[in-house]
């Protein structure tokens, strides 16, 4: 009965054509357009297009003041604002735009600005017009647009003008002349994005949502079509009184750059800046839903494109909820938990909670935060705190802190900590644990670090900060694994001569190599500095001339092992040219084949931790045993071809793992066990194992395997670039392994993807450390944070090492330490030295 009918109509605006002068700036009184049923309660909802051409005041509005400046060298300046009426009550009739109860106090509030505003000279000396843009409840809300036309140059004085205009309302109340009781006044400038000349059409989509109802938010043709060019969509979303609007974008797909297409979702009915609740661009995995709740029962999401790039858009549902009466909250007893409200998603703005907690007499309150992310935009440095902050003991925190970095230790038995958003932007909020802890022992059975935080006994003194304030890592004795540094910090000796200062004071980086005034050569040779690109192979190896061209690095220099070799046979000395977007080689062939090794989806701040992002390793393939499951990792470096590690592929007696029919292996997978869309399965048609591959040295631990049909790309499946022969991997670089850990030395599988970040270790010190076994076609890496027992890594998966734009397969986990474990370097196949067996096997 109450079908909601959704049409969307729009028109396109002749750009070339001059405006009527005197069009007008208000809401429409063609009321045809409009379509409002009655509910039983109030109004029904509405789904209705206001689409305007030259009425629908926006857009319009905006259109026209870029003709005006052109022409008059003059700006004009557009604010958009709320004024609180308070002496009215809120009846159906304002909702509709075109009835005559809306207009008449709509012309009372545009008589009522005009009397502020005249108020202050600079106002009134530029003021145009104003319209009304909608009422709300509460007694009535009118949100209005004003506009003003300013002289080149006077525009901040306006804007300062503008901010004081609650003062001027107190003026103007105060002389008892004016017409409307009113206050609360907040005005902003509109998003200057919006104002772009080259928008065309608009789009407005009033939604009246209804108790027990889902209404969807789309792109027109979306997901099939890609949403139109200089467009700006409107969607105009109200509750009944007393409830709040939840959005959930369940897909969003939008250009990159926020600069060129965006959504943005606000507090309010119309584009206020200082009610932005949020912003997005780019493409989010499904499993990163964007929720956002009101304060209020308005809401307005508005996406603006430009003329390029359109992309298929997005898919949001809104509903209404009750708003809740308090999230405040007394707690007691010796533990509990509790977080934001609607964590994890985003918090609602303009919100305070306050949580009182009370532990047993004699003990204290410990609290700690599993979660904290209060960084709204403008405020992700941990900075004053001015903003969105919680509040414990007279202290502010802000900003983002990782699981259990954040830790506060009562004085008393009671603690009361307090939540504050302001009426802008929002973030995930926080969830944190408390319990009752003995005032002088609050670690019992661990250490405890200066900063409160409790640690593994076992964490001290191994050369890892992990109290945060490196108080586990003072006064120590080293182990025999550690170097000690001169300033008396333990660090483990893989970090030794890698050109990073683990010390603090470099002591982990004295007497490696050559002396000062000296350069390295890549084959260790000492050469003086002064011969680095002075045009002579100093090096032997061509070390001290690469990289050496500044402006015309397509220049070419002599061929060495070195220098990065074009199809043409010709060599540039730029190191690591190859799928960087610039080409370098004169045939442009170091940006050929370039399909590879990049992300698609928007990396997630609430996955976190040790857990893999879905989309962030889409070359990661989960080798299954049919019938058995997840027992190794692969890479995936075409659409049917896939590198793993040759011990993965080695028969065990009955277990045939050489033969391809032992095999079905997963691609887009993210959480063991969980299948279907974006997971493809594959089964094999051959696995080529080197033939050199030693098994008692790990040497040449390196396999292919061959899909049986190809994979079509997508957002969780896409291969990874395979280096150039002179790729350049140094000592010291950061890369990444990522798996399941599920790996052959036992243990259980982890079910999401885990990665873990581990830098390269000087090949002299690990072998010396692993006893002899490194051969030149091994690499040592250590892990740099976390992983403490954590199995990140998989035998057979990827060592992804992301160049300037691209990640490049570097090396394949091996043995050694696979699982990250840190106080273990790990030992990974060089994937370089396999690049001509790679391309005669598979043509990749
Ligand atoms: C700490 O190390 C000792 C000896 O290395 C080991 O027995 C113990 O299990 C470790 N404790 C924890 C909690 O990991
Ligand atoms: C590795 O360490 C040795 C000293 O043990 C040093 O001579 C060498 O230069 C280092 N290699 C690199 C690539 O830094
Ligand atoms: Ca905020
Ligand atoms: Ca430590
Ligand atoms: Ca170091």
């Amino acid at each position: 009965m109450e079908e909601l009918r959704k049409r969307q109509v729009s028109q396109e605006l002749d750009m070339d054509k001059e405006f009527d002068q005197t069009v007008q700036f208000l809401p429409a009184s063609d009321n045809k357009k409009y379509e409002k049923k009655k509910g039983p309660r109030k109004l029904g909802a509405v789904i209705g297009v206001v689409i305007f051409a030259a009425v629908v005041a926006l857009m319009t509005g905006l259109l026209v003041w870029h003709f005006h400046f052109r022409k008059n060298e003059k700006v004009k300046r557009m604010y958009i604002g709320t004024m609180k009426i308070t002496d009215q009550t809120f009846i159906d009739e304002y909702e509709n735009s075109y009835s005559a109860e809306f207009k008449s106090l709509a012309e009372q509030v545009v008589t009522q600005l005009k009397s502020i505003y005249f108020k202050s000279p600079q106002l009134k000396k530029y003021y145009v017009s104003s319209a009304v843009q909608a009422f709300s409840e509460g007694s009535v809300i009118a949100y209005y647009m004003s506009e003003f036309l300013v002289p080149h140059g006077q525009e901040a004085s306006v804007d300062k003008a503008m901010k004081d205009v609650g003062n001027l309302a107190t003026k103007v109340r105060a002389s008892g002349v004016s017409p409307l009781r009113f206050d609360e006044m907040a005005t902003s400038v509109l998003d200057a994005r919006m104002l772009s000349t080259s928008m065309k059409t608009l789009m407005q989509i009033p939604i009246h949502l209804k108790a027990n109802k889902v209404e969807q938010l789309q792109t027109p043709g979306f997901p099939n079509t890609p949403y139109t060019s200089n467009t700006f969509f409107q969607w105009q979303l109200r509750a009944d009184a007393g409830q709040v609007i939840k959005l959930q974008f369940d897909t969003i797909n939008l250009e990159e750059d926020c600069k060129n297409d965006f959504v943005k979702i606000y507090d309010s009915l119309v584009a206020m800046e200082n009610r932005v609740m949020g912003e997005l661009c780019g493409h989010f995995a499904p499993n990163d839903p964007q929720v956002f709740t009101t304060s209020g029962n308005v809401m307005l999401v508005t996406m603006a494109t430009n003329e390029e790039k359109n992309y298929p858009g997005f898919l949001a549902k809104a509903t209404q909820t009750l708003k809740p009466n308090t999230c405040n909250e007394k707690l007691s007893g010796s533990q509990g938990r509790f977080s934001t409200p609607n964590y994890p998603t985003y918090y609602p703005p303009n919100t305070k909670c306050v949580w009182e907690i009370e532990v047993p007499q004699g003990k204290v309150v410990k609290l700690t935060f599993n979660s904290f992310f209060v960084a709204e935009h403008g405020q992700e440095g941990h900075s004053d705190c001015s903003k969105d902050h919680v509040l414990i003991n007279n202290e502010k925190l802000c900003g983002d802190y990782a699981s259990g970095e954040l830790t506060r230790v009562s004085s008393t038995n009671k603690m009361t900590v307090t939540f504050v958003s302001d009426d802008s932007y929002v973030d995930h909020g926080f969830d944190a644990s408390f319990e009752a802890v003995e005032k002088t022992d609050f670690c019992p059975n661990e250490f405890q670090c200066k900063n409160k935080r409790c640690i593994n006994t076992n964490l001290t003194c191994d050369g890892w900060n992990d109290c945060g304030d490196l108080s586990d890592e003072l006064n120590c004795k080293c182990s025999s694994g550690s170097i000690q540094c001169n300033n008396g910090l333990c660090k483990p000796k893989f970090w030794q001569c890698d050109g990073v200062n683990d010390c603090g004071d470099n002591t982990d980086e004295m007497n490696c190599g050559c002396k000062s005034g000296e350069f390295t050569c890549k084959d260790l040779k000492c050469v003086s500095e002064k011969k680095v690109c002075d045009g002579n192979n100093d090096c032997a190896d061509g070390s001290d001339e690469l990289d050496c061209q500044t402006s015309q690095s397509s220049l070419s220099v002599p061929c060495t092992d070195l220098t990065y070799k074009c199809k043409d046979n010709t060599c540039i000395s730029k190191t690591n040219p190859e799928c960087d977007d610039v080409p370098d080689c004169n045939d442009r062939s170091d940006e050929k084949n370039c399909d590879c090794g990049t992300r698609t989806l928007k990396s997630s701040r609430i996955v976190g931790g040790e857990n893999a992002d879905a989309g962030e390793f889409p070359w990661q393939v989960s080798l299954h045993i049919k019938n058995s499951g997840h027992v190794c990792g692969a890479s995936l470096i075409s659409p049917t071809w896939l590198v793993t590690a040759s011990h993965c592929v080695q028969d065990e007696g009955a277990l045939k793992l050489s033969k391809p029919g032992t095999w079905e292996v997963y691609l887009g997978l993210y959480t063991q066990g969980v299948t279907g869309s974006p997971v493809v399965k594959r089964n094999l048609k051959q696995v080529i194992s080197h033939p050199y591959y030693n098994p008692f040295t790990f040497d040449n631990d390196i396999a292919l395997m061959e899909l049986d049909s190809p994979v079509t790309y997508s957002d969780h499946i896409r291969p990874i670039c395979l280096p150039a022969a002179q790729h350049q991997f140094n000592t010291g670089d950061t890369v990444w392994i990522s798996g399941w850990g599920a790996s052959r030395e036992g243990g259980g599988v982890e079910k999401v993807l885990q990665k873990a970040q581990v830098r390269f270790i000087n090949q002299t010190i690990c072998n010396s450390l692993m006893a002899g076994q490194i051969t030149s076609r091994m690499m040592c890496a250590g892990v740099l944070t976390g992983g403490v027992d954590a199995c990140q890594g998989d035998s057979g998966g990827p060592l992804s090492s992301p160049g300037t734009k691209r990640v490049f397969l570097a090396g394949v986990v091996s043995w050694g330490d696979g699982c990250g474990r840190r106080d273990k370097p790990g030992v990974y196949t060089t994937v370089t030295k396999y690049l001509g067996w790679i391309k005669e096997k598979t043509g990749v």
